[in-house]
């Protein structure tokens, strides 16, 4: 199988039409069929790369790279800026790309467009002071007339592999930092939803940016396997299972690996809280991207004596919401599932509630668009329930009632993930001390999820939800190698430590330890 050039991968040599197939992802003679989630319809075909194809991509970008990182900082900037304005220009043809091939809102698709933009825009302006090097200060008296500074140094190719609820920023998009930091990058897309990853990367050749930086190997779990085996770095988004295996993969090769996983995120609302906005962020946050986010609220507990209004505002929320087939601006508001097996998982959870005397509020049935899911109210929920414990990435909202704060936090923490949480209340500074208590890497009170959105905060799970993250400063020196540099000043004068060793000296050496560390 041929490497794939980001040359020959326009959108419209891709976008090919065959109706009478059914929603998920094929593989056929080296070729993936990509087809819309709601029609089956195929919308794109690229390559299924095996090992070899992917060693050939890897082996371009490892090429290309000291040319970019020579550009220096300013010189990459610019390139990634032209490339921010021409997707925006193009906006049109991604925004069709991400819908074509996974079905989802016009809304979900813009937003995560947005998301790409702003995390170009601020890596551009930020990558130059957290690549300079850094004086380090040492206290201690081995380190006398020693100065030290560190340096950061891109690793080389890194890969990225990403999943299907957010192809573009969850690929493109965290590989921008690792991109300023003069890595070059191979992204692995989901085999779901390819296509309008490989169109950004095209659209970043048609901006200037240099052949073999930005590539993109297509293909399922073996081509993402092949990819950890050459990279010299990986970061990885989807699940918690496959988390593991690539963790694995590269921890046989030593390679720096961070892991953005699943979650099971909590909402923990309040008495006191403002409870119709409660109402409306818990099903704006849950039914987000039709519940399929990592960040998006799996489970609501309510404090008892608000319980009944909460769940009433929340079911008529629902209750008014348009499910159809995704469109243009504001055509609906939930459209079908992005991976059509997905639809599977959400039903097993309701069922398994429903039989373990869960109570079906509004929804609980698949919906009349193909490979979708009524957005769904669940209450009498409890912890022996698949719906409460495992993600179900899905258009599901289970409410289960407690008696206090306590309680609820002990819930929210039981649970193998810890994403995020959100915690609603009438007074922000019980929200702060509540967020302390809960065992995730974000909280946030009286909102949740647009954290996400914002390129500046650092995000990243507790437990099995990850391992180092994406965003903030932190997702720069995680793009880069270090290295510390230390010169002694005083060059000339014997080191105190220096062989020959002496009894005089070495006594002499023992009290200044004394004075320094022994009062
Ligand atoms: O993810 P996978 P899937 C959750 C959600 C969903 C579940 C499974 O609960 O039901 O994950 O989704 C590539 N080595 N999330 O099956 O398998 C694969 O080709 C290297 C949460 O799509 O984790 C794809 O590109 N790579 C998530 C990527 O890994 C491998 C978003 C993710 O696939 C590989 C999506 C291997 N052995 C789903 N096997 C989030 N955190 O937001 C597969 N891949």
């Amino acid at each position: 199988m041929d490497a794939v050039s980001t040359k020959d991968t326009t959108t419209e040599a891709r976008l090919t039409a065959s109706p009478d197939l059914t929603g998920v992802a094929t593989s056929v003679g080296g070729t993936l069929l990509v087809r819309a989630p709601d029609t089956g319809e195929v919308v794109g075909e690229v390559p299924d790369l095996d090992a070899a194809g992917v060693a050939a991509l890897v082996a371009r970008a490892r090429t290309a790279q000291p040319g970019w990182a020579g550009l220096g900082v300013d010189g990459r900037a610019e390139v990634i800026e032209r490339f921010r304005r021409l997707l925006w220009r193009r906006r049109g043809e991604v925004l069709h790309s991400m819908q074509a091939e996974s079905g989802k809102l016009y809304e979900d698709a813009l937003r995560d467009l947005a998301m790409l933009l702003d995390v170009a825009h601020y890596w551009t302006r930020v990558a130059g002071p957290l690549l300079a090097d850094e004086p380090l200060r040492t206290r201690g008296l081995m380190g006398f007339g020693r100065r030290s500074v560190r340096t950061f140094e891109p690793h080389g190719v890194f890969g990225m592999i990403g999943p299907w609820n957010l192809p573009v920023v969850l690929s493109i998009g965290d590989a921008l930092p690792a991109l300023m930091a003069g890595n070059t990058v191979v992204c692995k897309p989901s085999e779901v939803t390819p296509l309008a990853t490989l169109l950004a990367a095209d659209l970043f050749v048609a901006a200037g940016g240099p052949p073999d930086v930005l590539l993109v190997a297509t293909g399922g779990g073996r081509t993402g396997e092949a990819l950890v085996d050459q990279v010299d770095a990986v970061h990885f988004t989807g699940s918690v299972a496959t988390g593991r295996a690539v963790a694995a993969r590269a921890g046989q090769r030593l390679i720096p690996c961070s892991l953005e996983l699943g979650g099971k995120d909590p909402a923990i609302v309040l008495a006191d809280a403002d409870l119709k906005r409660a109402a409306r962020g818990v099903v704006s946050y849950g039914l987000l991207v039709g519940g399929q986010a990592c960040i998006a609220v799996e489970r609501v507990y309510v404090q008892r004596d608000v319980h009944e209004r909460f769940v009433e505002l929340v079911v008529e929320q629902v209750r008014s919401l348009r499910l159809g087939p995704a469109g243009g601006p504001g055509v609906v508001d939930v459209a079908g599932m992005i991976h059509p097996p997905q639809v599977d998982i959400v039903e097993a959870h309701v069922r398994d509630a429903v039989e373990r005397g869960a109570r079906v509020l509004t929804g609980g049935r698949r919906g009349s668009v193909e490979a979708s899911y009524e957005p769904t109210v669940l209450t009498d929920v409890d912890h022996t329930m698949r719906c409460m414990r495992e993600e179900t990435f899905g258009p599901v909202i289970p409410i289960m009632a407690v008696r206090d704060v306590d309680e609820a936090v002990r819930l929210a923490n039981d649970s193998e993930y810890g994403l995020a949480a959100s915690v609603w209340t009438g007074d922000p500074a019980r929200g702060r001390a509540i967020a302390r208590r809960l065992q995730v890497g974000t909280v946030t009170v009286n909102d949740a999820v647009m954290h996400a959105a914002l390129p500046e905060l650092p995000m990243g799970g507790w437990k099995a939800s990850g391992l180092g993250g994406r965003g903030g400063p932190d997702a720069m020196r995680w793009a880069c190698r270090q290295r510390v540099v230390q010169v002694l000043r005083l060059a000339g004068h014997p080191d105190l430590y220096w062989l020959p060793y002496r009894p005089r000296s070495t006594r002499n050496l023992e009290r200044l330890f004394g004075l320094l560390y022994g009062r």
